[in-house]
């Protein structure tokens, strides 16, 4: 039942009766994930707006970083003299860093793909910069996060057959060079990723080859790149139950409620994205399942709570109609509250989903609570 990575395991506690959802834990250096969960981005070392003590209280238990953001700044130099990405943020439990590969394709101008890897203009200094497996893992080595994620190349969407066939085994190849660079494996746990965009058939093979390969986690990438959600959910229900049954399986980059019931429904047990906080950022909270502008004029008298059944320190402690006023005077204080709720709310959307597993009395349907 329990595949031991040295530091690392996960281990499944229940699993659905009716659908293929499973809650979990994940042992990592840092701590333990209870799994489902939603994972907050902190792309540049801080998930915006937040701090680590906040992060805890929204009962955040991993947390992501990047590794493009982070090589162009600060550079991986400056975090490993300071002990490392947890010492260098002052989080302190379980990191993630994604490989950087899906952020240079879609950030960066004249970005060249060839077998070696990628070469793409700084959007810092215009320097050119060459990202290959080797370079992508000495960089997450130096980062220092529990768990890394391989160099891959994430077609666009819509993508020709060939294009993404030739992504996937170029992600394949770059893959097993990713695991000869990867000296570290006690430390921290290297996760494949399956390309294969929305050819399930080539998703599958991905999938086949990966899992030959016995890592100790799998993603699925290039997903909620602009296909439809429906796509989404036939690319998430056919390649989930090709990955091990007793290792973490990742999604990455989706977080909104219908495609993590879906995709938990379909054996997924970690997510992330960035929604939670751009809303915030933008002035918008997640409230009972809708999205809501808290500029709106309707909430300029509202006294009530944001979210009256939430426990975060938002909905607690200040109402509708004070978030209105913060965000229409553009105070900082609005963006963090809202952000410091978003954050929560999905966290607690997928441990409630956990806790349901736990009782099997999830389905589908399952809505908000
Ligand atoms: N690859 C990597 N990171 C990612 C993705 C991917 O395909 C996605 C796609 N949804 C988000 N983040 N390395
Ligand atoms: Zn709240």
């Amino acid at each position: 039942m329990n595949q031991q990575k040295n530091n690392f395991s996960f281990q499944c506690q229940a699993s659905c009766s009716h659908t293929k959802a499973r809650a979990g834990v994940f042992v990592t250096p840092h701590g333990v994930v209870e799994t489902p969960r939603f994972m907050p981005v902190g792309t540049l070392a801080t998930v915006k707006t937040l701090t680590p003590a906040q992060l805890e209280v929204a009962g955040a238990q991993m947390v992501l970083a990047n590794t493009y953001h982070l090589h162009l700044q600060p550079g991986e130099a400056i975090i490993k003299q300071a002990g490392g990405l947890h010492r260098f943020m002052g989080w302190h439990g379980p990191i993630l860093t994604d490989s950087g590969g899906f952020q240079v394709f879609s950030l960066s101008q004249l970005c060249t793909i060839t077998e070696e890897g990628v070469t793409f203009r700084s959007p810092r200094d215009g320097r050119m910069i060459d990202l290959t497996p080797e370079r992508c893992m000495e960089i997450q080595h130096a980062l220092g996060a529990d768990v890394i994620m391989a160099f891959d190349e994430c077609p666009p969407y819509p993508a020709e057959r060939t294009e993404v066939e030739l992504a996937t085994q170029r992600t394949y190849r770059w893959l097993k060079r990713c695991i000869v660079a990867h000296n570290r494996p006690d430390q921290q746990a290297l996760f494949g990723i399956v390309q294969g965009g929305v050819y399930l058939d080539l998703r599958q093979k991905a999938a086949e080859s990966l899992v030959e390969l016995d890592l100790p986690g799998y993603a699925i990438g290039g997903v909620s790149v602009g296909e439809p959600a429906e796509l989404i959910h036939q690319i998430v229900q056919t390649t989930a139950p090709l990955l091990p049954w007793h290792k973490p399986r990742y999604l990455m980059g989706v977080g909104t409620y219908r495609e993590m019931v879906l995709a938990i429904a379909s054996g997924i047990d970690l997510f992330d994205c960035v929604i939670p906080t751009r809303l915030g950022r933008h002035g918008t909270a997640l409230v009972q399942g809708e999205r809501w502008n808290l500029k709106n004029a309707r909430f300029r008298e509202d006294f009530s709570p944001l979210d009256a059944s939430c426990p975060c320190y938002c909905c607690q402690n200040f109402s509708r109609a004070y978030l209105n006023h913060l965000v229409r005077s553009r105070e900082s204080l609005g963006y963090m509250l809202l952000s410091h709720h978003n954050v929560t709310e999905l966290i607690r959307f997928t441990q409630a989903i956990r806790a349901a597993i736990l009782s099997d009395q999830f389905t589908t349907q399952f809505a908000h609570p």
